[in-house]
């Protein structure tokens, strides 16, 4: 009673390959296999590839006891930046576990909270930025994102100050570096391997953003061990210091800034996507921003945002939750089955076979969000609707133990930073006719999206 699993039409030797647009290979993908149903197969050149966009299915994938994460496409090329580090490493790395058993600990929610008052000046910067361009300026809301939660994440993990919002319009050249570097694997993971030898302009580029980006986690480092009186306990601190709780070993040189990097990479791009897109959605339903605003108001009191009202907005906390169903900014990852394994009763998954969970797909299961899936609706993200939805329903962090380390952060850092914006200013959109694009890069942000802000009585 096996099934056979759905498939477009391919090309002998190209397979499928041909239908994927390099500047929109995920939203190319979803158009190809949207009519398949909630599984289908592809190939590109000679490998085989399942994409699962039900809920029902991905709900067993989720088995950690039965599926694991594998690192292929550009994770794989992005290795030769950051080796095993605790995002491109691969299930069975040893050095996964005792980066993850060290740094767990460094992104509990307590810990999370002891970063607020760094996480708060950051975010005062761009407030300051954009009350002193005044109402008229127009403001690239992504550009300006990414720089605070670049410069959030590199002063909350390891005390260095990027100062992205201190030098003009120019952004620090490891910005470019690492832009690059994320382009430059996504094009090595869409051609084929022989083509490699044909681009070595773009390999020495490759290797000398690499070691650009590895020198400056180096000189974090050196600043650090320079201190006479380090009195820190963040990331960096522990990636120094720490020992593993299980085996007491502590992270070789190279793989602390394996690490660094990794955070700095993984930790910053899909938050500033988060707060762009919520942006949008704000923007493109006023009543949801006048009722997130009164939220604001009546918790803070007009006093300036306290780590103790982050706890105290569970509607701009489901603002937040239905951006990342409508817009995952990590839009997917990759498992494969342990041994040969049926799902859905009826299709068969060869073991190592990589299987794509396509978020944008999951997130709109009509069988599970109902009809109106595509309207942002914050009101099923409030606890008592949430709860009620069936398990692994909504995975914008991922699954298991290689989920996201970083949620506990990157929620704080986003609930910190709305609430600072809709408490002392009013937004409007700089075209009002703006209809959503997303950019593709590893994730996902709204492309060319600009609007203006306006001081609020009483704002800052
Ligand atoms: Mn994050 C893994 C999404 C913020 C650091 N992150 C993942 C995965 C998803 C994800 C999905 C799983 C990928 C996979 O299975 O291949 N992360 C997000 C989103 C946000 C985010 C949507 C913000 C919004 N992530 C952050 C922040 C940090 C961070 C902030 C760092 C401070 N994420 C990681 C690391 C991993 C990861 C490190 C790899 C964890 C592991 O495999 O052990």
């Amino acid at each position: 009673n096996l099934v056979e699993i759905p498939k477009p039409k391919g090309l002998p030797v190209i397979g499928n390959l041909h239908n994927i647009d390099l500047d929109s290979p995920l939203f190319s993908l979803i158009e190809l296999i949207e009519p398949l149903g909630p599984i289908c197969q592809l190939t590109f050149g000679s490998e085989l590839n399942i994409f699962v966009s039900s809920i029902e299915l991905l709900n067993e994938l989720c088995d950690e006891s039965r599926f694991h994460k594998i690192v292929t496409a550009e994770l794989e090329k992005l290795r030769y930046v950051v080796h095993d580090a605790l995002f491109t490493a691969r299930n069975e790395e040893r050095n996964w576990e005792i980066a993850h058993r060290i740094l767990m600990p460094v992104f509990g929610t307590i810990k999370i909270r002891e970063m607020f008052p760094e996480m708060k000046d950051l975010a005062q910067q761009l407030c300051l930025k954009w009350a002193r361009y005044g109402e008229e300026y127009v403001i690239d809301v992504t550009a300006d994102f990414t720089r605070l939660t670049l410069d959030t994440l590199a002063l909350c993990t390891m005390g260095f100050r990027f100062n992205s919002f201190h030098n003009g319009s120019v952004l620090h050249p490891f910005v470019d570096s690492m832009v690059r570097t994320l382009k430059e694997a996504s094009v090595q993971a869409a051609l084929p391997g022989f083509i490699q030898s044909f681009r070595k302009r773009s390999w020495r580029r490759y290797e000398k953003d690499t070691a650009f980006m590895r020198k400056l986690c180096q000189d974090i480092i050196d600043k650090r061990k320079g201190k006479t009186d380090p009195d820190s306990h963040d990331l960096l601190a522990a990636l120094l210091g720490g020992r593993d709780p299980k085996t007491g070993e502590g992270l070789s040189d190279d793989s602390i800034i394996d690490n660094m990097l990794t955070f700095l990479i993984a930790g910053h791009e899909t938050t500033s996507g988060l707060l762009s897109f919520a942006l949008y959605y704000l923007l493109a339903n006023p009543q949801t921003m006048e009722k997130a605003r009164q939220e604001v108001d009546e918790v803070s009191q007009g006093s300036p945002i306290a780590v103790e009202h982050l706890s105290k907005l569970p509607y701009l906390n489901a603002v937040l939750k239905e951006t990342l169903r409508l817009q995952p900014t990590a839009p997917g990852f990759i498992l494969a089955a342990d041994k040969d394994e049926i799902i859905g009763g009826k299709y068969l998954i060869p073991a190592n076979v990589p299987i794509g969970v396509l978020l944008h797909m999951v997130h709109q299961d009509k069988a599970v969000y109902g009809e109106d899936v595509a309207e942002f609706k914050p009101e099923r993200m409030l606890d008592e609707n949430f709860n009620k939805l069936p398990p692994n329903s909504w995975k914008p962090f991922g699954n298991g133990m290689r989920g996201c380390i970083g949620r506990a952060f990157a929620t704080q850092e986003a609930l910190l930073i709305v609430a600072m914006l809709l408490q002392n200013f009013t937004f409007e959109m700089a075209d009002p006719g703006y209809k959503l694009k997303v950019k593709e890069t590893l994730t996902v942000k709204p492309d060319n999206f600009r609007m203006r802000a306006k001081l609020r009585r009483g704002g800052t």
